[in-house]
């Protein structure tokens, strides 16, 4: 077991390597608390960004635009490929980090790692195709097209789940837009955001672009708040629950920012009784229990058509109880820790509300990891049979819980996946195209993703990630996300020396 000892000098290797330069104090000095879910304690004390420092970071993010909007946008590629190339180099680096401040096992803390690397490589290519159309005239002489312009500053709030990932969908897609980025991580992870701070840092310097094109703001809710109510701030990028959505959202409309909402999911899988059950109840294992519960996209109900059940929850509950659990970095962990007391609390609270909804509990029980890990929260991933969809189930709790409901129709089954007021990932586990297809048709699930034969978690970066209703509309990543990032003009050319009106309109 790691000890806070071992996870403080791994810190510290990773910041030399990556040439971070900020002072780590020992706990106990001035400045925030950058603590660990691996033992539950305060490996150092950062220094905090003050409200005021943040307005002066913005002030310089929104100076380095005046010049990087007109750079090219190929040349701006340049900058995140360069950061791509370094985020190869430190791959590791960065994955112990994640480790270390999310309680990551390795596989997927490397795993978020390649996902900023992927997401750098598709904004480069990027840079050479952002494209604006040309639209047939209705006056003779006349050309009409659309010119996608640089925005401004972007504000990047992240939360600590992805606390790497989810900064790199943002900056690397708003750098080859032409933007320039401040960025609030979640509290809880500092010291992954200091290290892809000096990494970015250092990528402009290697290509010789402007400084200050991407800023670092550390601290709590006046930081963030500094940067919501900011004009200067042309867009608001937040990751992070429901209730910080609804702050945030009226707040950036309140001075007509823009914003792009990321918030809570509560996912479902509905697997029919042509599924194939082996790779289903792989799909779900991954992302029910994986990251222990506490992705966006995690898998919180199964709807299980009533031939199946059994067997699935079977075979589910075999496959978690062979599941090891612990030290995050240890080989073999599949699932660590949970992000803090309050988090495990939380999943009690939730466990009690479904037994006195008549739910079946299996597993969700505390586990103890290692000598000194006391403030630590290890848990068995949970699943609870449900009589019915009860208020608790309509709940996001961030943390391994999988409840199960089941269905005789696929009709039922869609409007099981669709009851919820999130609307971000679902999936469908089934050999018949018929229900596949209906799953992901107009009327099939209302989620911004909808997958077959695989689980709600683990999307690529290639397609645009987000969903709908509470979870806020939003969409980052690939596909055509970028135009979230830029500024449409509608231009119209004359190039004839007459002046017709538009609609026919004479005018004198
Ligand atoms: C999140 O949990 O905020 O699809 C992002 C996934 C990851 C991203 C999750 N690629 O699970």
């Amino acid at each position: 077991m790691s000890t806070a000892h071992d996870l403080r000098a791994r810190v510290r290797a990773a910041f030399d390597a990556i040439g971070a330069q900020v002072d780590l104090a020992e706990p106990g000095g001035p400045g925030l608390p950058a603590s660990t879910p691996v033992t539950g304690e305060v490996l150092f004390t950062h220094p905090e960004t003050t409200p005021e420092q943040t307005r002066t970071a913005i002030a310089d993010a929104a100076q380095a635009f005046t010049t990087w909007r007109t750079t090219p946008a190929p040349v701006r590629g340049q900058l995140v490929a360069r950061l791509g190339e370094l985020l190869r180099e430190h791959k590791a680096d960065v994955a112990t980090l994640v480790t270390v401040e999310a309680g990551k096992i390795t596989s997927e803390a490397l795993g978020e790692v390649q996902e900023m690397i992927d997401i750098c490589d598709f904004a480069v290519g990027l840079s050479r195709q952002l494209y604006g159309r040309t639209i047939a005239s209705e006056r003779p002489g006349h050309r009409l097209m659309e010119n996608w312009h640089p925005l401004g500053v972007v504000g990047v709030i992240t939360a600590f789940n992805f606390p790497v990932a989810v900064w790199a969908w943002n900056t690397a897609v708003a750098l080859v837009c032409g933007d320039t980025v401040v960025w609030k991580p979640s509290e809880l992870t500092p010291l992954t955001a200091i290290a892809c701070q000096a990494l970015i840092e250092r990528a402009a310097s290697d290509v010789g672009a402007p400084a200050h094109l991407s800023r670092l703001v550390l601290g709590g809710r006046e930081v963030g708040e500094a940067l919501v109510d900011d004009p200067r701030v042309a867009l608001v990028s937040a990751t992070g629950s429901v209730r910080m959505g609804r702050q945030v959202g009226p707040r950036v409309a309140e001075r007509f920012g823009r914003v792009l909402l990321e918030l809570g999911g509560n996912n479902a899988a509905v697997v029919t009784p042509s599924a194939d059950l082996d790779l289903a109840v792989r799909g779900i294992v991954f992302s029910a229990a994986g990251t222990a519960g506490q992705r966006c996209t995690t898998l919180r109900r199964l709807i299980a058509h009533t031939s199946v059940v059994d067997t699935l929850v079977e075979r589910i509950t075999a496959a978690y109880r062979s599941l090891p659990i612990g030290d995050p970095a240890a080989e073999g962990t599949l699932v660590g820790p949970l992000i803090h007391e309050t988090a495990y609390r939380d999943m009690v609270r939730a466990l009690e509300r479904a037994r006195n909804d008549g739910g079946e509990v299996i597993g969700g029980e505390r586990v103890h990891v290692g000598d000194e890990a006391t403030e630590a929260f290890y848990v068995t991933p949970a699943v609870v049979r449900m009589p019915a969809q009860t208020e608790i189930v309509h709940n996001e709790t961030f943390a391994p819980i999988l409840y199960v409901l089941t269905y005789t129709t696929l009709d039922e089954a869609i409007e099981l996946n669709n009851a919820v007021p999130q609307g971000l990932s679902s999936a469908i586990f089934t050999t018949d195209v018929r229900e596949a297809e209906r799953f992901l048709a107009a009327d099939g699930s209302d989620c911004g993703i909808a997958n077959v034969n695989i689980g709600t978690s683990g999307a690529e970066i290639g397609g645009a990630f987000g969903g709908e209703k509470q979870t806020g509309g939003g969409r980052e990543s690939g596909s055509d996300s970028w135009k979230a990032y830029m500024r449409r003009a509608t231009n119209t050319v004359n190039y004839s020396s007459e002046l017709p009106l538009a609609q026919g309109v004479h005018f004198g």
